[in-house]
């Protein structure tokens, strides 16, 4: 067979996943029956089928135990995430989703690591409403999660000059481009219910097929100089050139991040995006397109595993995976060019728009909105968009950028976070600046050990140490995850955490804080309340040692990982 022939697709050989797919109608499957049924959960194959529809069935671990010992179900809820490119949210979308935290789900409202938002602990009985109330805001959950392209991201500092505007547009058309087509979530959520045989047949998805993709696509746009997307652990990155008149010169396409991988399977493996090709702008959206339909015809479609697209590009090769776009395309690809990075921006703090108005970058603990003891962050926020009608960007970092803020109000906007008990991000160290969690425990079904809940006390107590050390005006960044799916992106943080069992993590040094580099395992299944005693050394060294300008983990990788292990961790079993 030509390597430029598809593998064929043997019905028989296809993992269970594809099979859903596969007698789904194009993402139907049997959603509209199970929302009208009694029952409190959807079937196995619904919830695959959900997923592509932006909605996640779980339950609340924390009352596992409770419900085994009195002889009950789990406590089934589900969670709904918002697909939001460029994690922009207009006023009225961000009091749709505030009201729905309130009405439907759990009280709170959780900005993802990709720009998104998640509703936690909907029932299945206000599923469809809330889902309503999302879409009458103009937004979709459509494409939340599921085999396809995932939420585009792109760095959400909203500057008005040429160079953001020309961006913002490659990114309107691109979104379209790479969504599926499929009437399924209109019918099933705004439209109304279309039962069996009512569902509309051969329905053509242009892009996706039948099948969908292999597995979740996920796209990131970066600006050339500033990586706040962590566009490396993206299956596909544009990073955006600015030319000499301002505008928007061209794009570098990276291809074959990803970072999850499964305890004790060396056979996964988180990855980093590598250059593909130089692109116009006009060329990109047909170029991005390419590249999906390539994953989408040589993708592993038998072993779920081995299905996302990093495994294509490493097994395969770039060459290769570039001679397969080439030959869907009618340009011809340019050479890929070096990059340059600064470091990253987190856009946190006061910041000129360029158009007279100000935005404000609000660390959001973790990501997680909510009102709490002292602080109500929630209801600050829905003060300030509803009273100054704000539009909201989310970033990559779980945080939320307040824009289009006149300069007569910047005080009214101190005020209203200090009066909820709000800190301020320019009151923040760094070290909790540079942090974050993944959800884990009680919602993630893959969790094996807290992330959300266990970094607070944690990050305090590296705070705490890294004060001490004289290290405060460092930026080293801290990830943690309750388990290796790497949701958090911890192995591409200065320091990352990753779950391995209850109360103990795998600790990895060595990233960069530019998000280029992957990091190493430094030390296995550290528990918890070790972690700031095993970082103290390696701090404390950096300390001494560090050349100017070097951050924590480029002095990790320069003196290398197992170098650091031998000299600081030799007495214990690593
Ligand atoms: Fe993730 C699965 C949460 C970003 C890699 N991720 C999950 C699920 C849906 C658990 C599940 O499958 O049952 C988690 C829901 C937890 C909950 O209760 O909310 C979950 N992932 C998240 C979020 C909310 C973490 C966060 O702290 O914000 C992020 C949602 C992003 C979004 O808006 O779309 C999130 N997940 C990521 C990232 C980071 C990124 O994309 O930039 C990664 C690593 C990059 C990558 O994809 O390689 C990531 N999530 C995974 C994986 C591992 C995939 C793999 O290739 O092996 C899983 C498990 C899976 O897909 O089987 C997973
Ligand atoms: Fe769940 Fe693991 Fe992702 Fe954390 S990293 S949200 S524990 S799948």
């Amino acid at each position: 067979m030509p390597e430029s022939t598809p593998p064929p697709i043997d019905p028989e050989g296809l993992s269970r996943n594809e099979k859903v797919k596969a007698s789904s109608n194009h993402l139907r499957g049997t959603i509209a029956e199970e929302l009208g049924s009694g029952a409190s959960t959807f079937t196995e194959d619904a919830t695959q089928v959900l997923k592509f529809h932006g909605v996640y069935q779980q339950d609340d671990r924390d009352r596992r135990k409770e419900a085994r010992a009195r002889g009950l179900d789990k406590h089934y809820q589900m969670m709904i995430r918002t697909r939001i490119p460029g994690g922009l949210v207009s006023p009225e979308g961000y009091l749709a989703h505030d009201q729905i935290s309130g009405d439907w789900a759990d009280g709170t409202l959780r900005v993802t690591t990709r720009q998104d938002f998640q509703l936690h602990g909907v029932l299945k009985g206000d599923l469809r409403a809330s889902i309503r109330a999302i879409n009458d805001a103009l937004m979709t959950t459509l494409g939340g999660c599921g085999d396809q392209e995932r939420n585009i991201m792109c760095c959400p500092a909203p500057l008005r000059d040429r160079f953001h505007a020309e961006v913002s547009t490659l990114l309107s058309e691109l979104v379209p481009a790479l969504t599926p087509t499929t009437g399924a979530y209109h019918e099933i959520w705004i439209d109304g219910v279309l039962q069996g045989a009512e569902q509309p047949q051969g329905e053509v998805e242009d892009l996706y097929g039948e099948l969908y993709l292999p597995r979740k696509f996920k796209t990131a746009i970066a600006l050339e100089g500033d990586n706040c997307v962590d566009v490396y652990s993206n299956d596909l990155g544009l990073v955006v050139r600015q030319g000499p008149d301002g505008g928007l010169a061209g794009v570098d396409l990276l291809v074959g991040g990803g970072l999850g991988r499964t305890a004790n399977k060396p056979e996964t493996f988180p990855a980093v995006a590598k250059p593909l090709a130089f692109v116009s702008p006009e060329q990109a959206v047909a170029t991005c397109r390419a590249v999906v339909a390539v994953q989408r015809d040589f993708g592993d479609r038998v072993n779920r595993r081995h299905a996302r697209f990093k495994y294509l590009i490493h097994d395969r090769g770039v060459d290769w995976f570039r001679e397969r776009v080439q030959e869907r395309l009618p340009f011809r690809l340019g050479p890929s060019r070096p990059l340059s990075w600064k470091p990253v921006d987190d856009h946190l703090g006061w910041h000129e728009q360029g158009d007279g108005l100000l935005y404000y970058g609000l660390y959001v603990e973790n990501g997680r909105i909510k009102d709490e003891n002292g602080m109500r962050l929630r209801s600050a926020l829905r003060e300030l968009v509803s009273r100054l009608h704000l539009t909201v960007r989310l970033t990559a970092q779980q945080n939320v950028i307040l824009t289009g803020v006149a300069p007569e109000d910047r005080s009214l906007v101190d005020e209203v976070l200090r009066a909820h008990g709000v800190p301020l991000s320019e009151d923040l160290s760094n070290t909790l600046r540079h942090s974050m969690a993944c959800p884990a425990y009680p919602t993630c079904g893959l969790a094996v050990a807290e992330a959300e809940r266990a970094l607070p006390d944690l990050i305090r107590r590296i705070e705490g140490l890294v004060g001490e050390l004289g290290l405060a005006a460092e930026r080293i960044s801290f990830r943690m995850t309750g388990c290796p799916n790497g949701c958090a992106r911890p192995y591409l943080g200065d320091v990352g955490f990753v779950g391995t069992t209850l109360g103990k993590y795998d600790v990895f040094l060595g990233g960069d804080f530019d998000g280029t580099r992957l990091n190493r395992l430094y030390a296995k299944n550290v528990p918890l309340g070790d972690i700031p005693g095993l970082l103290r050394d390696p701090l404390h060294a950096f300390a001494a040692e560090r050349e100017a300008g070097e951050g924590f983990g480029d002095w990790s990788a320069r003196l290398g990982v197992d170098h650091l292990r031998e000299r600081f961790l030799e007495a214990v079993s690593v």
